[in-house]
């Protein structure tokens, strides 16, 4: 991130909060329109927490991203002012044919690529107009945070949920956050708002004994131990530490040894890379009091998420604003998040020698052996854990009823730094065979016809290689 490009930044958070705090009078009624995964959450209840504290009246909407003939009916519903949150950008037009039309104001908060049309009543924030990555270096939570610290220096005590977003979006990297991310948690840790340790980052470690934190672990899924309790028994047993007691209740020493239990267990993963950073680094917790809910950041985003793909999001919304009651539901909701997720990646395990490898990337297609709300996530639970190789961007396929194929697609920063863009790719394929595809240079999905599967594939092939995206490294020994 140079410095142009934050000040950049800067001046589009300063626009955006001018914008914002010239509608918390209470005369204007708002609309909040936000993602349902965990960065869209932690957006939704930062910008909520403002809203709250002056009053403002206003109601929340979570929805994947809204097409255009949603878009034409939640025009039809009166406010005064439709905030969207982690969407938006993609939806420019429609933004503009229904609502701005209507002189509704709108302001977007979003880190998606997308279409910028200027329009008096319409404020956006995004970092790809200041030259950021918004896939990297920015969530959407993170653009919120910058937003209402501007606004009122109170709001700092949101830091954590900012910093939760952005890992949900999985923005920290296996070397750590970068851009605006860095610096606003950098500047969280300064402040005492957020304390940083090293240690094993399993979710649970706070919350769960720590057999049943080893035996739900998917990140990194530890083959050998994960889902499997007797091996989890044993291991615990050969350290002679308390089955019950939580990793965090252990200290260091124990963690490390810990740590070299798994690492002499799992063979030749040991030496992995993505799976070593996944299983011991650095720890993010909450200081503050003002966050209901786990402290350690990676378990608050793993709730959000469980709440956001189960379909509940407005149960991680809750805690997030603050309402404690609402959090044995969020924590129940995050807990067969992970046994669900444990089955998804038992199964993904058993059909690791059987994607295909094409030049450009490597592909399977599932059918309907996982939920398409899972795959996506599925697929870089494996990068993380090791599983699948990284020389090339992973695709896995899964029937999405209606006849559709859901396509989700995961690559890493390093290819993204060669110009292998999988958002932009996967939006070329599917348009061409009458679908609907977007996303980041990492991370991205389409929705497809089922019947043209295999022309689809013909077409990525075509895309990857047309933009640079065949990363040309040679075939893996299989
Ligand atoms: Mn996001």
């Amino acid at each position: 991130m140079s410095r142009a490009e934050l000040r950049m930044f800067q001046h589009a958070t300063e626009k955006a909060a001018v914008f914002l705090k010239s509608k918390l009078d209470g005369n204007t009624r708002i609309k909040i329109i936000s993602h349902m995964d965990a960065d869209g959450i932690a957006s939704a209840a930062i910008l909520a927490r403002c809203l709250y504290y002056y009053n403002v009246p206003f109601t929340v909407q979570f929805t994947l991203p809204l097409e255009p003939d949603k878009i034409a009916e939640l025009a039809k519903e009166d406010h005064d002012m439709f905030v969207f949150l982690d969407q938006g950008s993609s939806q420019i037009e429609a933004i503009h044919k229904f609502i701005l039309a209507k002189h509704a104001n709108v302001l977007v908060i979003d880190h998606h690529p997308g279409l910028f049309i200027e329009h008096p009543n319409l404020v956006y924030l995004n970092p790809h107009t200041c030259g950021l990555n918004g896939g990297r270096d920015v969530s959407t939570s993170s653009s919120t945070y910058s937003v209402v610290e501007q606004i009122d220096l109170r709001f700092r005590a949101l830091a954590g949920l900012a910093a939760a977003g952005a890992i949900g979006d999985r923005q920290e990297f296996l070397t750590g956050f970068t851009g605006i991310n860095e610096s606003l948690v950098k500047r969280a840790i300064e402040l005492g708002l957020i304390y940083q340790s090293e240690g094993l980052k399993l979710v649970g470690r706070t919350m769960d004994p720590v057999v049943e934190c080893l035996r739900l672990s998917t990140r990194p899924y530890i083959v050998g131990l994960s889902g499997n309790l007797g091996a989890c028994r044993s291991l615990i047993d050969a350290l002679g530490i308390s089955h019950s007691s939580t990793l965090c209740d252990f200290g260091s020493d124990v963690e490390r040894r810990l740590a070299d239990a798994i690492f002499a267990r799992v063979g030749p993963l040991a030496t992995n890379e993505d799976f070593n950073r996944t299983l011991w680094g650095k720890l993010y917790a909450t200081t503050t009091d003002d966050l209901a809910g786990p402290r350690d950041l990676r378990e608050y985003a793993t709730m959000l998420d469980a709440c956001g793909n189960l379909g509940k999001p407005e149960v991680g919304f809750a805690v997030a604003v603050g309402d404690k009651n609402a959090l044995t539901d969020a924590l129940a909701v995050a807990s067969s998040y992970r046994e669900q997720m444990l089955k998804v990646l038992d199964g993904l395990v058993k059909k690791l020698g059987s994607f295909k490898v094409l030049s450009g990337f490597r592909y399977f297609y599932f059918g309907d052996t996982i939920s398409p709300s899972l795959i996506g996530e599925a697929l870089s639970l494996a990068i993380e854990s090791g599983l699948l190789p990284t020389d090339k961007p992973v695709l896995g396929l899964v029937d999405a009823g209606e006849n559709k194929i859901k396509i989700s697609a995961r690559s890493v920063p390093r290819l993204a730094m060669l110009g292998v863009d999988i958002g932009r790719a996967l939006a070329e394929a599917a348009a061409k065979v009458g679908g609907h595809g977007s996303g980041h240079d990492v991370a991205a999905a389409a929705r497809i016809p089922r019947e043209r599967m295999d022309e689809f594939i013909d077409k990525l092939l075509q895309a990857f290689s047309e933009t640079g995206g065949n990363p040309d490294t040679p075939e893996e020994p299989s």
